[in-house]
């Protein structure tokens, strides 16, 4: 794409309490046994919008319309659980799961793609499925034990931001660099 600035995403990152009590969870119950290319704890975030290359204008035209968007209260959600994309028993993508907060996410996943279709970008046609990506995993395996090991947990925390990402795919991994952060119940 001519003029591009990258591979961008909407996320909510995840506060630093929340990041460290979900690690903490994994070292306690599957230290070490996490399958596939694991995904370390600084890159954690719940993806509310995947845009892909992204061109200037409409980098520039989302920024503007994120930061002009209503994009809602603050509110708390819970991580609790792990799942997989598509099942368990033939795991593809290894992830936390979202409890609470779970409708209050999809509600500002909805402002954020009003945004996205201000800022001339097509509407997204796939469902939300609020997950945080742990682990992709190539061939895809049976985390079914893994997923019951490390059950039982519930992790609160508060959603008071969304983050415009620019995600870096390198041989060494992934790395997300925070563009643009807008904060929830500002009304600019
Ligand atoms: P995932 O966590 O489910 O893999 C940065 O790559 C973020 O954008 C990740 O959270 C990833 O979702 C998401 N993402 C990457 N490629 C995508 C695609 N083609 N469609 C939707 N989401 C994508």
């Amino acid at each position: 794409m001519v003029g591009t600035v990258g591979r961008l995403f909407v996320g909510v990152d995840l506060a630093a309490d929340a990041r460290h009590a979900l690690a903490a969870r994994l070292a306690d119950t599957v230290e070490g046994r996490l399958p596939g290319k694991v995904a370390p704890p600084p890159n954690w975030h719940v993806t509310l919008r995947f845009l892909g290359d992204v061109d200037q204008v409409r980098r520039d035209r989302l920024l503007m319309a994120l930061a002009g968007a209503d994009l809602g209260p603050t509110f708390d959600m819970t991580l609790t659980n792990l799942g997989a994309f598509p099942k368990a028993a033939k795991a593809a993508v290894l992830w936390a799961g979202v409890a609470d907060g779970s409708v209050a996410l999809e509600v500002l996943a909805s402002r954020v793609e009003e945004a996205c279709r201000e800022a001339g970008f097509d509407p997204e046609e796939r469902p939300f499925h609020p997950h945080l990506t742990l682990s992709r995993i190539r061939p895809p395996q049976d985390v079914t034990g893994l997923i019951r090991d490390v059950e039982g947990f519930r992790i609160r925390t508060r959603v008071d931001g969304v983050t415009l990402f620019k995600s870096h795919l390198g041989r060494g991994g992934a790395r997300y660099e925070v563009l643009e952060r807008f904060e929830l119940g500002v009304r600019s």
